[in-house]
């Protein structure tokens, strides 16, 4: 594989996929899957999960056959059971109704949700109105709304923001779910300027590095391609915004797959250049069976388009780590590229 920029002579016609880098697995995702991984293989089963622990069949389906259970709510869990939050993170609500029911909680929740839920805690202390930028019934909206419920109310999308109304115009602060896009966020925010002046931006990016990384990724080799593939579950978020931002970046179509068997014949017909990319949620190995489809379908030179490189890993959620330490068994976590990725299904 080499490592080129897009560019390329108008007459060539070999065909060839662009691989957007980075893509597939940011860093709250593998802890959060390694949190569950570790909960199975240091206590056993039953390990209990909230929701889907990230939003990708692959990932839940293979936990699932680990002998994860993932449940809807807390009162799914029989008292005194082990509990794994999801990387979205949960409200204070269900942490609550978790401790009423005595349940040991693994909190996988990613630290830069976290940060979000503490910036909506802390303005609602001073008593500001907070605009959370992001879609109702997502998960992490539903965590992050959930921390001070009578100062929040959601933004869905620019077009929303003629209907918001606020105490105090003066005080007034917006805030977003993490895995948005940065383009449609930004028209909102600037909707929402227009009619608060004194609208306050966050202390620091809510939208994160890998959800900003993938979508500039996809940006840069958009242009050059016929069609972009993006590796993505349906309820993913940020690799539904990748089809949309691949489409609005001028790749002629753009489509998300879970899987290869997914992608039709007629969308590769005529094709020279494909784009290929995944959402943080996705295993690569999931990326490199659609390549090796690709491949058997004549696009057989890749070229990787990198835009960033990432190397952050968060350590794994305190309560694991301190069950790890008392059952004698290694706390740290060897770098990504060093493990195994899941197997297929
Ligand atoms: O639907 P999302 O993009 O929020 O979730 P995902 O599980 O596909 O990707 C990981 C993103 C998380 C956990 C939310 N910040
Ligand atoms: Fe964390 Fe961003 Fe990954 Fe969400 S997409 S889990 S916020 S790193």
């Amino acid at each position: 594989m080499s490592v080129t920029s897009p560019e390329r002579p108008a007459e060539t016609t070999t065909k060839r996929v662009l691989l957007a880098a980075p893509r597939g697995y940011c860093a709250g995702v593998d802890r959060a899957v390694v949190a569950v991984e570790k909960a199975l293989e240091t206590y056993g089963t039953p390990v209990y999960v909230r929701k889907e622990i990230v939003h990708n069949k692959h990932v839940v389906e293979t936990l699932r056959e680990r002998g994860a259970i993932f449940v809807n709510e807390t009162d799914e869990v029989p008292e005194g059971a082990r509990l794994v939050f999801s990387a979205h993170g949960v409200s204070p609500a269900v942490r609550a109704s978790a401790e009423a029911r005595s349940l040991e909680t693994i909190d996988a929740t990613c630290p830069l949700v976290t940060k979000v839920h503490k910036e909506a805690v802390r303005f609602a202390k001073d008593d500001y109105d907070i605009l959370l930028i992001g879609h109702t019934g997502h998960e992490e909206v539903e965590g992050t709304a959930g921390e001070a419920p009578e100062h929040v109310q959601v933004v869905n999308s620019p077009d929303e923001v003629d209907q918001v109304v606020v105490r105090d115009p003066a005080k007034v602060v917006w805030i977003s779910q993490t895995t948005l896009s940065v383009d449609e966020t930004m028209e909102t925010v600037r909707r929402l300027r227009e009619r608060f002046p004194s609208l306050q931006d966050p202390p620091s990016d809510d939208i994160c590095y890998a959800t900003q990384n993938r979508q500039v990724a996809v940006k840069k080799l958009a242009p050059e391609c016929d069609v972009v593939i993006v590796v993505g579950s349906a309820n993913s978020s940020n690799s539904v915004r990748l089809v949309e931002v691949a489409l609005q970046s001028g790749a002629r179509a753009s489509y998300r797959v879970d899987r290869k068997a997914e992608i039709k014949d007629e969308w590769l017909e005529g094709a020279t250049t494909v784009g290929v990319t995944s959402g943080a949620s996705v295993p690569e190995i999931l990326v490199q069976d659609v390549v090796s489809h690709l491949a058997d379908h004549g696009f057989g030179s890749v070229e990787e388009v990198r835009t960033a490189t990432e190397d952050l890993m968060f350590s794994l959620p305190r309560e694991l780590r301190a069950g790890l330490k008392a059952a004698g068994e290694e706390t740290k976590r060897p770098r990504r590229e060093a493990r195994k990725e899941l197997p297929q299904v």
